[in-house]
């Protein structure tokens, strides 16, 4: 689709766009029914890269605990409490620009097993994959790889220097060749403008396919970040980002992602309607809180929506 025609539908009036991409939802997918994914973050900080949103960049000043690669069986210990508390998926995190063939890729296919022994479906985020190593992920029974596109290709720059839109787009494609299904989105409220929202709409649905599953991030400003004094932005406009991303790209799984925290149940229920159709489950997501399991249960009952 061209990028006017994603501009004329991000414009519509608001009532008609979460209509319109309410109705495209119901096309796709069964009603009421919402994925959750669970993170762990198995490698926390000192990350090299300057990505300018993140706590975990050794590039920012943030608090963040530096930890060295977790113990498999502590992965065993909160995929197990995941599936408890109703998560199809574990999603394993690690603040690296790339993944090294060192004893630590060992311990990440180990992990993979042990998350899929609770019949879970498994994501990783490791950075930079090669080919070698995207076939090694696939061959332990990873089934999505998590590399966001964060933002459009032209606000990239500004964003993070250390590397470039291509080099994600390049690893999404190593991911999906090795047989992976792809997960990627972005954040928004890092002071993009529209037209950079669009972009990166576009951007996901040029893809062939595009990801099965988008995040969208709604920036968790940070202290010690460069983006710590960003103004959030409105629930409005993360509505209409969903809406139109739903109605661009009608059959993907689309996550309400980081800064749910901070919405209200009626914001939520909105996105919702909007064509969002997941949500990470659990206290934390890497480094900031989440919703919390208790009032995510609430929430979920009092909208008619089943975890799947
Ligand atoms: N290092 C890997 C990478 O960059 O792909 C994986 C970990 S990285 C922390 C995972 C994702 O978290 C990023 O791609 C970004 O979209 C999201 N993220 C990080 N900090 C965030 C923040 N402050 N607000 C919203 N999303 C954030
Ligand atoms: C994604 O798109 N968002 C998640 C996950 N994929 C890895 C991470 C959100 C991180 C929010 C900030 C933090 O907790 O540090
Ligand atoms: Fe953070 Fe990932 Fe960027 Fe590293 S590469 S600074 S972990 S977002």
């Amino acid at each position: 689709m061209e990028i006017e025609k994603i501009e004329e539908i991000y414009n519509q009036p608001l009532l008609e766009l979460i209509y319109k991409a309410h109705s495209v939802h119901l096309q796709h997918f069964n009603k009421n029914e919402i994925q959750a994914s669970t993170l762990i973050n198995i490698k926390s900080g000192g990350c090299k890269e300057d990505c300018s949103y993140c706590s975990q960049s050794i590039k920012n000043n943030s608090k963040v605990k530096i930890h060295k690669l977790m113990e498999v069986t502590e992965v065993y210990a909160l995929a197990k409490n995941a599936k408890k508390n109703g998560a199809s998926r574990v999603c394993l995190g690690a603040a690296w620009r790339e993944v090294r063939n060192t004893s630590d890729f060992e311990t990440i296919l180990e992990m993979i097993r042990t998350v899929k022994s609770f019949d879970l479906q498994v994501c990783c985020t490791l950075g930079f994959i090669t080919k070698e190593q995207a076939d090694r992920l696939a061959d332990a029974g990873l089934d999505y790889y998590n590399h966001n596109i964060e933002t459009s290709k032209e606000n990239y720059p500004n964003i993070v220097s250390t590397h470039t839109f291509d080099d994600r787009i390049n690893t999404l494609e190593i991911a999906r060749n090795a047989g992976m299904s792809l997960c990627s989105g972005g954040i928004i409220g890092m002071g993009e403008s529209i037209q950079d929202r669009l972009s990166m709409i576009h951007s996901l649905a040029q893809m062939t396919p595009p990801p099965d599953s988008i995040p969208i991030n709604s920036l968790v400003p940070i202290e010690g970040t460069k983006l710590e004094d960003v103004n959030s932005i409105s629930v409005w406009e993360l509505i209409r980002t969903i809406a139109t991303t739903r109605i661009v790209i009608p059959q993907s799984h689309i996550r309400l992602s980081a800064g749910r925290e901070r919405l209200s149940t009626e914001g939520q229920a909105l996105c919702f309607l909007a064509g969002a159709n997941s949500i990470f489950l659990g206290e934390k997501l890497l480094t900031s809180p989440n919703q919390s399991v208790e009032e995510d249960r609430e929430m979920l009952q009092i909208l008619g929506l089943n975890m799947n």
